[in-house]
């Protein structure tokens, strides 16, 4: 035991005179003002913010199941915070973000601290720029190859890296003050050092400053942000004449005499309240003052639309959709239902007069997602739109302003949001999540949840006290033909469906069951419009999306 204790202590000891120690505690003195400076300078001047450019540059550098691994064990997380996950996933991953390159910074201070100490290198200047240059070229070729900032690549560069040789040159400064003795300076750094304030009234100081620039940079960041934010909403707004827009018509099913069990999610999903999942760490903003969509390749009719174009040129289509993503698990928040509103893609692609032998059409999008959408499946489905309204509004930038496509009956991952070209080709590439081998169709699958029981609203029927089940069923735009449910290992009971709000869209149903006390297992189960059941084999998302069945454990 004694012995133990002295190893130990000895290891610290070796720790404290490597300088790691002192090292880790100036890394983060100096690398969260370093973040803080960074974010200020997002916001002020479109700089690369470094910390998201090199999470999404991980991202995609990173072989796909690792990431899917990664945001599994994120949306666990998140799930046991008791956390909404469409809400909370991407403040989560730009935590993430940050916390990885303050711990970077963290440890390259440390090991810096520890190599200084061990070459007994005197703390000169031209250390700490090393260190600066060292760290910050890898971060600047990745904002480079990553940034979507509007900024002058130049620009980038030397901001980039002034503030890394700021930090590295700041790094040395405190070396100096806190790792070195005084017999390691040479002479005229000792005379300094012998007039230098004590360690603890250093720190101190250090520790104002730190807290300064956060605080400042920070501040005056947030209140950029919040004009910005202000200033992208106003241009989305005005991007398009929202009067030619068709206000949405009372709901179709509205007269339906089956309703919702209180406490199922609201049929009709507030564009608010829509998951959103993309790539990269922040949304993709599309300047429409120079926005335009080129369909361009096998084509006789080249085509540069811009969203005047498509909005006024092509006849609006409309539909009710539920967009569901693919990496949900089951009973996934990843599903949300809204009011599309775009142009007939067979339309705009007849104008452009595709040749005999295309055989595909890829996507591209702002944030550098592709998709390849068989032209076949295109002929096949006149409901296949190029869409730029959602509830009868522009598509909020996060979700893919100015120009999203809906396939239906696809998983989300086949759909780019902010479309910025079309190719039309005769060769098949996958597309970027085929390419990180998730399935290639993207079916949706067929899946039924349980969203209440709804204990507190018992319903009295015939003498009889039942509890009210409810929830929804989808299986695309295949249609939902039956729903049942078991309690315990009874059997399964035809649960009542109201009628959807389109073909594209869940089914809500519901169910009322013969109150028993006690504690009970719920499950539920449904079939397509064409007979074809749920698969009830538990699978996991990756590579075809999740299936299996929904069960629920209530004590009434
Ligand atoms: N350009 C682009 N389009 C994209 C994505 C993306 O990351 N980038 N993600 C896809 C995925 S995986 C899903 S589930 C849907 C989500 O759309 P939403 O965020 O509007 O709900 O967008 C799809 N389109
Ligand atoms: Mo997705």
């Amino acid at each position: 035991m004694n012995r133990q204790l002295n190893a130990a202590g000895q290891l610290v000891q070796i720790l404290g005179s490597l300088g790691l120690a002192s090292g880790a505690l100036a890394g983060g003195l100096l690398t969260a003002p370093l973040v803080a400076l960074m974010y200020l300078l997002d916001k002020w001047l479109d700089l690369p913010f470094v910390p998201f450019e090199l999470f999404d540059w991980i991202a995609r550098v990173l072989p796909g199941p690792l990431i899917t691994i990664g945001i599994d064990m994120m949306i666990d997380g998140i799930r046991f915070a008791g956390l909404s996950v469409a809400d909370a996933a991407k403040t989560a991953e730009q935590i993430s973000a940050v916390l990885l390159f303050f711990v970077l910074g963290v440890l390259a201070t440390a090991i810096f601290f520890a190599v200084m100490k061990l070459r007994s290198i005197a703390p000169r200047p031209v250390s700490g720029l090393i260190l600066g240059l060292v760290s910050g070229l890898p971060m600047v070729l990745v904002s480079l190859s990553m940034s979507q900032s509007t900024l002058n690549p130049v620009v980038i560069v030397l901001l980039v890296m002034a503030l890394f040789l700021m930090w590295g040159f700041a790094a040395v400064m405190v070396y100096r003050h806190l790792a070195t003795k005084s017999q390691e300076l040479e002479t005229e750094d000792r005379i300094r050092w012998a007039k230098s304030i004590d360690r603890r009234q250093f720190l101190v100081r250090l520790g104002a400053a730190s807290a300064t620039i956060i605080v400042l940079s920070s501040g005056v960041g947030s209140i950029l942000a919040d004009r910005e934010r202000r200033q992208v909403r106003e241009s989305i707004a005005g991007s398009m004449d929202e009067s030619e827009l068709i206000t949405r018509a009372p709901f179709p099913n509205a007269d339906d005499s089956v309703l919702p069990v209180p406490g199922t999610r609201p049929e009709y999903t507030l564009v608010e309240d829509h998951y959103k999942v993309f790539l990269r760490t922040e949304p993709t903003m599309i300047d429409i003052n120079t926005w335009t969509l080129p369909i361009t390749g096998l084509v006789d009719n080249p085509l540069v639309l811009t969203l005047n174009d498509i909005q006024n040129n092509y006849e609006a289509k409309n539909q009710y959709v539920t967009l569901s993503c693919i990496s949900g698990r089951i009973a996934s928040t990843l599903i949300s239902t809204t009011w599309w509103t775009g142009a007939s893609l067979q339309k705009i692609l007849a104008d452009a007069q595709i040749r005999p032998e295309a055989r595909y059409i890829i996507v591209t999008s702002g944030d550098g997602f592709y998709e390849t959408v068989d032209l076949d499946l295109i002929a096949s489905d006149e409901r296949i739109m190029l869409a730029y309204a959602w509830d009868g509004h522009p598509i909020p930038f996060d979700h893919g302003f100015p120009l999203r496509i809906w396939l239906p009956d696809r998983y989300g991952m086949k759909q780019p949001k902010w479309i910025t070209g079309i190719e039309v080709t005769d060769e098949y590439q996958p597309g970027y999540w085929v390419e990180r081998s998730w399935d290639e169709v993207a079916q949706v699958q067929a899946t039924s949840v349980i969203d209440t029981v709804a204990v507190n609203d018992l319903v009295e029927r015939d003498g009889q006290t039942l509890v009210p089940i409810g929830g929804i069923a989808f299986a695309g735009a295949r249609g939902i033909s039956k729903v049942a449910v078991r309690v315990d290992d009874g059997s399964w009971e035809e649960a009542q469906l109201r009628t959807p709000l389109s073909e594209t869209t869940w089914v809500i149903w519901r169910y009322e069951w013969p109150f028993v006390a006690g504690k009970h297992t719920f499950e539920v189960r449904c079939v397509e419009a064409d007979g074809t059941p749920q698969i009830e084999e538990e699978r996991g998302n990756r590579p075809s999306g999740a299936t299996g069945i929904h069960s629920r454990k209530t004590s009434i």
